[in-house]
């Protein structure tokens, strides 16, 4: 069993940012947008949360996974207009919402309907995530009713807004009332919610989401996931961003909270071995979590310039006879959860009969070679 090491070098060559897919994460005071970025991609723990502090101004987080990432953690003070980068720089908003703030949901409500049709009219295909966040701290049936109150009063907001207040940031006539209902169609088919906490799994669940939606590749990496998975008599497989533990894309089929959350939990345990494979391999070693995501500052882009003298892809220099880290464990008598490496990046976990691993693993294993190249070819393709 081995490890492929995530260095410097194997990492994308990430100097480039205009290349990165921008992600701008906004919402109220104290909402949770910075606990919601800090946990998943920074790994930043759970109980370290409450210590973040206020963002007073914007932070930039670099984030290398399928394709490459920046995200922007904002004050709750933000003007769009004092961004570093245009609004139309974006392909993706995350509003935040706190779930708890019942007195304050109006104005949360106000303002996330202004942002985000101010980024609909800078990009008209930009894609919109609301996080109706800290989910876990109230009762189930409150945490329902306001989870579906929310979406009802951003709806609202959206149909009564007074669009004309923002016809300089648009050359639509908002003065035309068809105009207004379709911006309104759109939108409301358009922005996607999810309840989110940083104490489960669905802050990661809702992550995934938000990066398949800029997955360009997504259907060509789901169409081989889904042929693997039937053609091996599998369950459920799931391809997952190591460090982060967020699914990149899955068969989708059979998919459901429960089953996601014991593949989660399953890779999290896992993950604590990562430097027992570290003390097997030889140099380079894997890297910490933590020096992996770069904040952009001006000690990031020390490194980043060292990695620029001599830019190399994940894939370069790469030893094709190294064996793959691999992985099997029987959960419960009927159910084996497996786990394969990737990239040094992405791995493959997948839930199934016990009963068929123990009879069909020859031929499972033989599947996985094809899927392996051919997912990575899809991705080398992307990157070129
Ligand atoms: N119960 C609960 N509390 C959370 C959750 N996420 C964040 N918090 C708490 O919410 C508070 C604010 O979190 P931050 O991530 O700093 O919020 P923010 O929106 O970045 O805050 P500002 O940058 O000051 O606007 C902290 O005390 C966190 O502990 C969650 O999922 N559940
Ligand atoms: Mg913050």
């Amino acid at each position: 069993m081995s490890f492929h090491p995530v260095s410097a070098s194997d990492r994308y060559n990430g100097s480039d940012i205009a290349h990165r897919e921008k992600i701008l994460v906004t919402g109220g005071r104290k909402s949770g947008k910075s606990s919601c970025i800090k946990s998943v991609f920074q790994n930043l723990p759970v109980k370290d949360v409450t210590y973040i502090g206020i963002t007073k101004k914007v932070e930039k987080i670099d984030y290398d996974t399928i394709v490459p990432l920046q995200i922007y953690d904002t004050p709750a003070s933000l003007d769009l207009d004092q961004l570093d980068v245009p609004l139309s720089a974006f392909s993706t908003l995350v509003y935040v919402v706190d779930m708890q703030q019942e007195d304050t949901y109006h104005e949360a409500v106000r303002q996330a309907a202004h942002i985000i049709l101010r980024g609909y009219f800078a990009n008209p295909a930009m894609n919109f995530f609301v996080f109706i966040h800290k989910a876990e701290s109230l009762s189930e049936d409150y945490r329902d009713e306001n989870y579906s109150e929310i979406q009802r009063a951003l709806t609202d907001e959206l149909d009564d807004f007074h669009y004309m207040s923002l016809q300089d940031y648009t050359t639509l006539d908002l003065c035309d009332r068809e105009t207004t209902i379709s911006i309104f169609n759109h939108l409301t088919s358009e922005i996607k919610y999810d309840m989110t906490s940083v104490h489960d799994v669905s802050l990661r669940d809702a992550w995934g989401k938000v990066v398949q939606g800029i997955m360009e590749m997504l259907p060509a990496v789901e169409a081989l996931l889904l042929n693997f998975t039937e053609t091996s008599g599998m369950d459920n497989s799931y391809l997952f961003d190591l460090r982060s533990r967020v699914v990149l894309a899955t068969d989708n089929r059979h998919r459901n909270e429960a089953t996601m959350e014991q593949v989660v939990d399953y890779l999290s345990t896992f993950l604590q071995f990562r430097e027992f494979y570290k003390v097997l391999r030889s140099p380079p070693a894997l890297q910490s979590p933590d020096t992996e995501v770069v904040g952009k500052d001006e000690d990031a882009s020390v490194d980043k310039d060292e990695d620029a003298s001599e830019p190399r892809q994940w894939w370069e220099g790469e030893d094709t006879d190294e064996a793959w880290m691999t992985h099997s464990i029987q959960l419960m008598p009927k159910c084996t959860i497996t786990l394969w490496q990737f990239t040094p990046q992405l791995a493959l976990v997948a839930l199934l009969h016990t009963d068929t691993w123990n009879a069909r693993r020859g031929m499972i294993e033989y599947n996985l070679t094809f899927l392996r190249q051919g997912v990575r070819r899809i991705l080398i393709e992307a990157e070129l």
